[in-house]
């Protein structure tokens, strides 16, 4: 059996430059925690950008960059700004993401992306391609890099290539509008096996490929002249563990082990012993529905003013993609947002929304799950959203209450939350009060069976998932091509 070699716009590792000394650290992100099953040990390679461009790595630090980075088995792939403004904030993030969120007017067709996009996907495909042998198995990320498997089909017609979609794919109607559909469409036809988050957005990709290519397919199997594609749904799922040893550990904290921010929450509790906090914390970003929650809260509280001073919403927004106009107008607008609500409605003793636009250490995004009476995570369109399976992980005595979109993939498999409509306030309004007085008992009742649930299908059987279902894809082709 060969390699594996994944690959995603990002390595799982982020640099660090300290006196000409370069040191590469694993990130902790879901992804890269998820794919610790499979990217072990020598026989597994991971292909990314590093987040510096050319222009920012000096000549004399090259070397040691890629001797750090293969230290964690991983290797870069060289862009320079201008290719990152193309295929990065352009293409990927001004023409994709909008569309296949739904934001269609936010969408821009601009060929110069597409040109940056196709170059940057081809030195993708290239970086693999200089490092893949024939028994090599390919597993290629996201929205980024939907041209790869074709790219690397050309040259290596047997290799085993398995695509994931991080972000939801939008209906035919939608998709339908984007200039270069067909090639978007035959690029990920590149690989054996194509999943997705959700069973819906394989039906819409399904479809898309049927009306558009007029290819056959018969339930989620694609024919080609020479080649089968399986395309199926692996819903995504988080490091159960980490989260919920590091709330039990959380949770046996001595006051002198506490963090500041836990010191205030706690401070917060104990003045108000009876008073709720709720949380939302997602990356700024358009299709997390931030502004819109923030304006549910304040038809909330004009809805049931007895919550005035009972209840208090902490808003975490990471800072994402701030060199894209439409990201640098929602800060704007949430600011303002923010700023007026609280000018509104606040008193002596009470703040009604805090506001948090940065990043947090882990410690501190396990205090405000652990501190969090209610979860309130109500994106406009979302691929899964793992936000809302952490909230569950660390609730070790399993009360507290998760208010979710139905337009979040994880939706599916959170039944048992409550689920709402993020443009309809007045259900929003009464998801809150239902959530406030919800019997403890019922709390724990619904919390219990999303546990085992989330426990099971943690993101390393995610990822075994799918690696086995690629290798049988490939078993099944051989078969195929034989007959
Ligand atoms: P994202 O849009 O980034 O991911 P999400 O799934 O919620 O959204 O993951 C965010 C991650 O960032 C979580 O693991 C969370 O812990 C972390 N995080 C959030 N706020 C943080 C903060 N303030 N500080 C530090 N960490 C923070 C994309 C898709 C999603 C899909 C994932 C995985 O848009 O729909 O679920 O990929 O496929």
């Amino acid at each position: 059996m060969g390699k594996t070699i994944i690959i995603s716009n990002r390595l799982p590792v982020q640099l660090q430059i300290d006196n000409g000394e370069i040191t590469a650290i694993p990130s902790v992100g879901g992804l890269a925690t998820g794919m610790k099953s499979v990217h072990s040990g020598g026989d597994s390679l991971w292909i990314g950008w590093s987040g510096l461009t050319d222009e920012e790595i000096p000549d004399r630090l090259a070397p040691k960059i890629d001797k750090a980075l293969a230290k964690h088995g991983s290797s870069k792939v060289n862009l320079t700004e201008s290719e990152i403004d193309g295929y990065y904030y352009g293409f990927s993030n001004r023409t994709i993401w909008p569309l296949f969120h739904y934001f269609l007017e936010y969408s821009e067709f601009e060929s110069e992306y597409w040109e940056a996009y196709k170059k940057v996907n081809q030195k993708f495909a290239d970086a693999i391609l200089e490092k893949a042998d024939d028994g090599d198995t390919i597993w290629v990320h996201d929205y980024q890099l939907m041209l790869v498997p074709q790219m690397v089909r050309e040259k290596k017609p047997d290799i085993s290539i398995g695509f994931f979609l991080h972000i939801p794919f939008p209906s035919f109607e939608i998709f339908r509008t984007l200039p270069w559909r067909e090639e978007i469409l035959n690029g990920l036809l590149g690989s054996d096996l194509i999943g997705f988050h959700t069973y819906d957005y394989e039906r819409h990709f399904l479809s898309s490929v049927r009306r558009l290519l007029g290819l056959e397919v018969s339930f989620n199997d694609i024919s080609l002249d020479d080649r089968v594609i399986k395309v199926d749904s692996f819903p995504m799922g988080i490091d159960y563990k980490k989260f919920s040893e590091a709330a039990k550990k959380h949770n046996q904290n001595k006051e002198k082990d506490k963090s500041e921010l836990q010191k205030r929450l706690d401070t917060h509790k104990k003045s108000a012993p009876d008073a709720k906090f709720f949380l939302s914390i997602d990356r700024l970003d358009y299709s997390k529905g931030i502004a819109k929650r923030i304006y549910a809260f304040e038809y909330f509280l004009n809805k049931y003013p007895q919550y005035k001073e009972k209840v208090r919403l902490i808003v975490l927004a990471v800072p994402s993609r701030s060199n894209v106009p439409q990201y640098q107008l929602l800060k704007r607008e949430v600011d303002e947002l923010v700023g007026r609500i609280n000018g509104e409605f606040s008193t002596v003793s009470w703040t009604p929304i805090w506001y948090f636009y940065r990043s947090m250490p882990f410690e501190n995004l396990i205090d405000l799950y652990t501190s969090s009476d209610i979860a309130w995570l109500t994106p406009l369109r979302d691929g899964m959203n793992l936000v809302a399976k952490e909230y569950i992980a660390t609730r070790t005595d399993q009360t507290g209450v998760l208010i979710l979109s139905e337009m979040a993939g994880s939706a599916n498999e959170m039944n048992e939350s409550l689920l709402i409509n993020p443009n309809n306030f007045e259900q929003i309004a009464d998801a809150l009060h239902t959530a406030i007085n919800m019997p403890v008992e019922e709390q724990k009742q619904r919390n219990a069976i999303l546990q085992k649930r989330l426990e099971r299908y943690n993101v390393e059987k995610w990822a075994n998932d799918f690696m086995n279902s690629l290798l049988d894809q490939k078993e099944k082709d051989y078969s195929y091509v034989a007959r």
